[in-house]
């Protein structure tokens, strides 16, 4: 395959009825550039996990990734983590991301302890772990379904856990949040797409994607439990969360 199969161009062409966006084999194949072209920070988000990971994760201990896609966040640990550091378990819904996740993390870190399970981040059933990294995942959830999903994390947290929550935002005061889109889709012209699949992958994410406020995220987490709450990045309106169990 040539390179340029592997360019986001799902919504280059018109569609009569664009479709409610998925993550079928379709997106999975291009998933590394459009989750680049279109996430402002996720870069600089990833590379921070391993040092995050390194300042808080107590040695050995389990790692989730939920909503893991292709297990970038698995790459970024492995990158900077020992093999004996870790135990990294990541977690998808859609079977085609499962599988070029299991694939990738066992070429690409063979020395490493690296799970990757198929299951619904709702209902697992979740063992102790260190940390837990939802990035970009959360939105996708129903909003009705957040409370419960971020109570359960704060229950399988260890005693000095953290959970690093990562998301799409929308400002509470209008003006601000239409600056904030308009610029991102700013970014996202500057990275290449057209007005056509700017529009059409917002139709496609009505309904699907559903981002809370900043405020509302820290409201959630605190209701949770979580004793300590900072919000670390912010570039435009995606933003990056991390939540300490306690104040150790
Ligand atoms: C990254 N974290 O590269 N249970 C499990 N997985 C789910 C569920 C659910 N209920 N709902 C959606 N997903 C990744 C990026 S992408 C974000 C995460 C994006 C999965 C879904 O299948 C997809 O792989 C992922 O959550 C969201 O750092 O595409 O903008």
């Amino acid at each position: 395959m040539s390179d340029a199969s592997y360019r986001d161009a799902i919504f280059s062409t018109p569609l009569d009825r664009v479709a409610r966006f998925s993550f079928d084999e379709r997106v999975v194949a291009c998933f590394p550039d459009m989750i680049r072209r279109s996430v402002p920070g996720y870069g600089q988000i990833l590379g921070m996990l391993g040092l995050i990971a390194a300042r808080h994760l107590r040695h050995g201990a389990r790692v989730y990734d939920l909503g893991c896609s292709l297990g970038a966040t698995g790459l970024a640990l492995a990158g900077t983590l020992s093999p004996a550091a870790f135990r990294y378990i990541g977690v998808d819904l859609s079977p085609a991301m499962v599988a070029r996740a299991r694939e990738t993390l066992t070429e690409e870190c063979p020395d490493h302890a690296m799970e990757v399970i198929e299951g619904d981040i709702r209902t697992l059933e979740y063992a102790p772990a260190g940390m837990i990294v939802l990035n970009f995942t959360l939105q996708f959830l129903a909003p009705e379904d957040r409370d419960a999903v971020i109570q359960r994390l704060y229950q399988a947290l260890e005693p000095g856990g953290v959970l690093v929550l990562s998301e799409k935002v929308k400002a509470a005061d209008e003006q601000e949040n239409a600056w904030l889109v308009e610029r991102y889709h700013d970014f996202k012209r500057a990275n290449g797409y057209s007005e056509m699949e700017i529009s059409q992958k917002r139709t496609a994410l009505e309904n699907v994607l559903i981002p809370d406020t900043l405020e509302g995220h820290h409201e959630r987490l605190a209701r949770a439990g979580f004793a300590r709450i900072h919000t670390w990045f912010q570039f435009l309106n995606f933003a990056s969360l991390i939540a300490f169990k306690d104040c150790r």
